[in-house]
């Protein structure tokens, strides 16, 4: 068994980047498997920030290699982007980064049928990142996409463009105001698909098979979070692939018997962006103060992000879903200073008391049901020792590890590498 798989267990932006590269040093490949340019992997050290997307977060690792699987969606022109602001680094990046060519491409017309269909859909909007996953992911299951692998071909640009003009018929279709000159757009995606086309691209899942069997270990990023999977996500307030732990299977061609540790992270509290219930959201001071120390704002889009408090029920659902062998706390830090913290260890709903998530979260009827806890007064931003940390907090950790019935194994405060205690 030599695959780790490394999953959010909220809405996203639990803080996979950080562990990912903290844990990148025990790992010879780190491979992406779902979403794209949609995500935003932010990591720190040496008091520099980076935010990524769709590259895996190893690579700034010179030991560890990073793929991009086929379960992912490639934007060229973010992807050169992300290249060109990690120039200054000096990678061996056509060795240290490899491409599935069963990955598919998003295109610019991918990207505006996102903003048409967000438009055409008004107040009922998902709140998408606008980066075209959604359309991306339709035209792969509908069996239209173009692949990496594609590029390779000589006909490709004819594929391009038959369907690059259907998707200019949809967005008049959609009869919005969408303002675009899609020839300058292709100026940029062509100059873009040649600079990717200078990357290594290989057939992963062979490879995949061929590094276990030289046995390689390896981790598996996962992108976005639980409650944003395409079936068990707050549906139809997701992203358009599997989030969970099965979409590492699929999005890489490894196994179900291959993967051992699963690694799930949450914050101590809860955030999302985009739209879509969230039980737990608060519209009050505990709540803006939350958004305001935790700077949640999104790493892609710079949308605000909405706070509230934990809710177990919705991350007991995850764990059972992606079978977490682990549990990582981040944010631990934004929680000093409140009076009172509280979790939601069940829901109000439809005049019964629950402990599952419903079908759906959008029922006027459901409201969340607390239990309390005592706050902590001490900055935890330079504790690194699980020994030392507020009596309140550990309470706190060992009520959430006794619900989930999972080991909390680190707890984060801090952005920084260095801002981390290890449990056990
Ligand atoms: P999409 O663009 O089709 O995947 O959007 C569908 C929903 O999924 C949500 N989504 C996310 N939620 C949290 N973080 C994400 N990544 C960025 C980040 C977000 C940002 O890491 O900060 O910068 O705004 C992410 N990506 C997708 C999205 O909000 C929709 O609700
Ligand atoms: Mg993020």
């Amino acid at each position: 068994m030599a695959i780790d798989l490394l999953l959010g267990l909220q809405w996203g932006d639990e803080g996979k980047g950080k562990i990912v590269d903290y844990l990148t040093k025990e790992y010879n490949l780190i491979a992406r498997f779902q979403g794209g340019p949609n995500a935003g992997h932010t990591l720190e050290f040496d008091g520099i920030k980076h935010v990524l997307h769709t590259i895996p977060s190893g690579i700034f690792h010179k030991n560890a290699t990073n793929l991009v699987g086929n379960g992912v969606v490639i934007d060229p022109v973010i992807f050169k982007k992300e290249l060109d602001n990690l120039a200054q680094f000096n990678l061996d990046l056509k060795k240290t980064l490899l491409i599935s060519r069963k990955a598919h491409i998003i295109l610019p017309t991918h990207r505006l049928l996102d903003a048409a269909s967000e438009t055409a859909k008004g107040k009922a909007k998902i709140g998408s990142t606008l980066k075209g996953i959604g359309p991306t992911y339709m035209d792969k299951t509908g069996r239209n996409g173009i692949r990496v692998g594609d590029l390779e071909l000589p006909n490709w640009k004819e594929k391009y463009r038959a369907l690059a003009n259907k998707h200019e018929a949809m967005i008049k279709f959609y009869n919005v105001d969408v303002q675009y000159n899609l020839a300058e757009l292709e100026v940029e995606f062509f100059e873009a698909v040649e600079v990717l086309k200078s990357l290594t691209f290989i057939d992963s899942e062979e490879y995949l098979q061929q590094d276990i069997q030289k046995g390689s270990k390896i981790l598996a990023e996962g992108a976005q979070g639980s409650l944003l999977d395409i079936d068990f996500g707050t549906y139809p307030y997701v992203t358009s692939s599997n989030t969970t732990a099965a979409g590492a299977c699929t999005g890489l061609g490894v196994a179900p018997n291959q993967i051992n540790q699963v690694y799930g992270i949450f914050k101590a509290y809860t955030t999302r962006v985009g739209s879509g219930p969230f039980p737990t959201e608060l519209f009050d001071e505990d709540g803006k103060k939350m958004a305001k120390v935790g700077n949640e704002f999104g790493a892609t889009t710079g949308r605000p992000r909405r706070c509230g408090w934990l809710d177990l029920v919705a991350l007991k659902y995850a764990v059972q879903v992606n079978g977490v062998t682990q549990l990582m706390m981040m944010k631990a830090d934004v929680l000093s200073g409140f009076e009172e913290l509280k979790v939601c260890t069940s829901y109000q709903y439809r005049g019964e008391e629950i402990s599952h998530l419903p079908f759906t979260l959008e029922d006027e009827s459901l409201k969340p049901i607390y239990t309390t806890f005592k706050g902590w007064k001490e900055d935890l931003t330079k504790q690194r020792e699980a020994t030392t940390i507020p009596a309140e907090l550990t309470t706190y950790i060992d009520f959430i590890e006794e619900f989930l019935q999972v080991p909390i194994s680190i707890v984060s405060v801090g952005p920084d590498r260095t801002q981390t205690i290890l449990r056990k």
